[in-house]
């Protein structure tokens, strides 16, 4: 049994993998960690909790030797929009963080769970069922970090047998944490809105096509590429992988199914429209589906249904 540390716990993917891991692996055998501190009750009534601020070696390596860890889950950092924002301190997160936690992973014998996302493409990459292997010129501060993060893992691994392994995360749709200020936030927003107020004003055009997954089937991913066997990787980290590609149109055309009145207006955002032209319409995730078995669970249709009567519930309860 693995003994898991995870960085940026407290995220939209770290809130459910957290969870994930401790049903499976038992809750004292990961730690959560985060700069924000938990909302009181939540995280340390199940499981231990540690304040670490990726960026810092020293506080990795005392978390890693405090609680034995042997795998870090390394999920802290800054998302497309909020990078677009803060480059300076995008890149200081998200180079700082994936540079430390691979130097104490070396040190200490962890492997190393690494996300990378479609934004590690830009707009020379073909667009249409985009190759594992291809162009990647990134043109925001977040791709170019995790272009960067992909290489220094693959390195870590060649050079030092670290065993980093990841994936190329598209957007993620989830109904349990709020997404953290990307691109692709606006498929998690138009449920809440759809069901308060049914309506949604959308920040990208009607056509924008992208890559999306349902986080239930992204959680899955994540354990899976860390429980394959080793002997079965060609690619260590930066696998693609997808469940749906769809525009905004087909989104509120499928939720209008569902929710009686729903109406979408536009306010198309430039800089958002501006990054979410330069990522794929979709990409080809052949090699994660051969080489670990990969293989989505929810379509739109599925995603959609199962999104409205869990957030509905959700909000009545609050
Ligand atoms: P998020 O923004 O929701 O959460 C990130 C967490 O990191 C936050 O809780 C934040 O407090 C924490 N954090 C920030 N700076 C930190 C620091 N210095 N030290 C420790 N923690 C810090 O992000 P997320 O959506 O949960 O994404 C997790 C990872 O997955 C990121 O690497 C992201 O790039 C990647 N990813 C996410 C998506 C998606 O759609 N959510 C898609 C592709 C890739
Ligand atoms: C973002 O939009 O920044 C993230 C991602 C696709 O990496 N959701």
């Amino acid at each position: 049994m693995p003994k898991i540390l995870v960085t940026g716990a407290l995220g939209q993917i770290g809130t459910e993998l957290v969870a994930a891991l401790r049903e499976r692996y038992g809750a004292d055998r990961v730690v959560a960690s985060d700069i924000r501190m938990p909302t009181r009750g939540r995280h340390e009534a199940v499981g231990p909790f540690d304040f670490v601020d990726c960026t810092s070696l020293h506080q990795v390596r005392e978390a890693v030797n405090r609680h034995r860890v042997d795998t870090i889950y390394h999920l802290a950092a800054l998302l497309s929009a909020v990078g677009e924002e803060k480059p300076q301190v995008a890149w200081d997160v998200n180079m700082g963080g994936i540079y430390r936690v691979l130097e104490v992973a070396r040190q200490s014998g962890c492997a190393v769970f690494f996300p990378s996302s479609i934004a590690a493409f830009g707009p020379s990459t073909p667009a249409e069922m985009t190759p594992q292997e291809t162009i990647q010129r990134p043109t925001t501060i977040y791709g170019v970090t995790k272009v960067s993060g992909e290489l220094l893992c693959d390195y870590y691994h060649r050079r030092f047998a670290v065993d980093t392994r990841g994936v190329r995360f598209p957007g993620l749709i989830s109904h349990v944490a709020l997404p953290g200020g990307g691109t692709t936030d606006y498929a998690v927003e138009i449920f809440y809105e759809a069901i308060r107020n049914r309506r949604y004003r959308c920040p990208l055009g009607p056509d924008t096509r992208l890559d999306m997954m349902y986080m239930p089937d992204a959680l899955r991913a994540t354990i899976e590429l860390m429980e394959a066997d080793a002997a079965q990787l060609v690619h260590r980290n930066s696998f693609n992988i997808t469940a749906m590609s769809f525009t905004p149109e087909e989104l509120a055309a499928q939720i209008a199914r569902h929710v009686d009145g729903f109406k979408m207006e536009y306010e198309i955002e430039p800089e958002l429209q501006k990054i979410a032209d330069s990522w794929p319409d979709r990409i080809d995730d052949g090699e994660a589906r051969s080489q670990w078995g990969w293989n989505p669970e929810y379509d739109l249709e599925r995603m959609t249904v199962d999104m409205l009567e869990r957030l509905e519930a959700k909000l009545s309860r609050s």
